[in-house]
């Protein structure tokens, strides 16, 4: 994994709100993340999220056809837990957001099926329960992700102006630019990636993805990180009903157990997480 990130691209993922980095992992690592990603996924089923019940009545949806989307495979998959809390991605996050730790807000596969539906241009940071200008993506690709298939597109320097208000990732991929028509004459960046390349993306810059025009697969691992010191903000989004009602708006959001710290420059994080492993998934 080459978890170098030089001055310059720091200096571009500040000034452009992202950054593309080639040959991130090894082809060996990007065979281990595909197996422990599908394994995951697979073992998971239906389930969006461990604590949410399946609707089997539930009509599927546009979005369903969007990706499918398994939120916080860490929390039930001892393989994703290890890739995800390794420390040098928690410091490459922390060094492009110059901010001294981070932690896990959540992650996700975003798989894009044959044929699937676009990504709507959204920001990211409004669907979470802490409002941070820091926050930022990773954004694994486990396919080459290309024009064809589904890469992502950014709006580059759009997370400068951008203030909280989003929308949704709806059918209208446009609706954003309701919201900020500002944004209307910025010229869309594409990020296509070879397999095991990734991108870190800013929590407020607007993006989005193409529709997948292949019959193959587009897969992508994921991980938002949330800067230590980061305070409920009253939106439920990933929380668990006892946790939402748990929290008063202004609380830290430092519950180990589920939003654990990756990395921190000065606090002793690494003993937290070697208990986390050893607690057996
Ligand atoms: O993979 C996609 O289609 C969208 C990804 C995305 O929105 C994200 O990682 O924040
Ligand atoms: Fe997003």
């Amino acid at each position: 994994m080459n978890t170098q990130l030089t001055q310059e691209q720091i200096s571009s993922y500040r000034k452009n709100g992202f950054v593309v980095l080639h040959d991130f992992l090894t082809p060996e690592e990007l065979e281990e993340w595909r197996r422990a990603v599908d394994g995951a996924v697979r073992q998971r089923g239906r389930q969006r999220m461990i604590h949410q019940e399946v609707d089997e009545e539930r009509e599927e949806s546009y979005y369903d056809y969007v990706f499918v989307q398994r939120i916080n495979l860490w929390q039930d998959n001892p393989d994703v837990k290890r890739l995800i809390l390794d420390s040098r991605l928690g410091r490459m996050a922390a060094d492009l957001a110059g901010v001294d730790g981070m932690r896990l807000w959540h992650d996700q596969a975003l798989i894009k099926q044959p044929w699937a539906n676009p990504t709507g241009w959204h920001l990211d940071n409004p669907y979470w329960s802490y409002s941070s200008r820091e926050t930022l993506s990773l954004w694994v690709a486990l396919d080459d992700a290309t024009l064809q298939n589904g890469c992502l597109y950014f709006l580059p320097g759009s997370q400068k102006t951008a203030t909280f208000e989003n929308v949704s990732i709806g059918e209208n991929i446009s609706d954003i630019f309701r919201v900020y028509p500002q944004w209307k004459e910025i010229m869309a960046a594409p990020a296509e990636m070879k397999a095991g390349s990734c991108s870190f993306h800013n929590g407020l810059i607007a993006h989005g993805a193409g529709p997948n025009m292949t019959p193959g697969w587009r897969r992508a691992m994921t991980c938002g990180f949330m800067p230590d010191g980061c305070t409920f903000n009253g939106k439920q989004n990933i929380l668990t009903d006892e946790q939402f009602a748990s929290y008063e708006i202004g609380d830290l959001l430092d519950d180990d157990r589920q939003n654990p710290l990756v990395y921190h420059r000065y606090k002793k994080y690494e003993e937290k997480l070697r208990e986390r492993f050893a607690d057996g998934g």
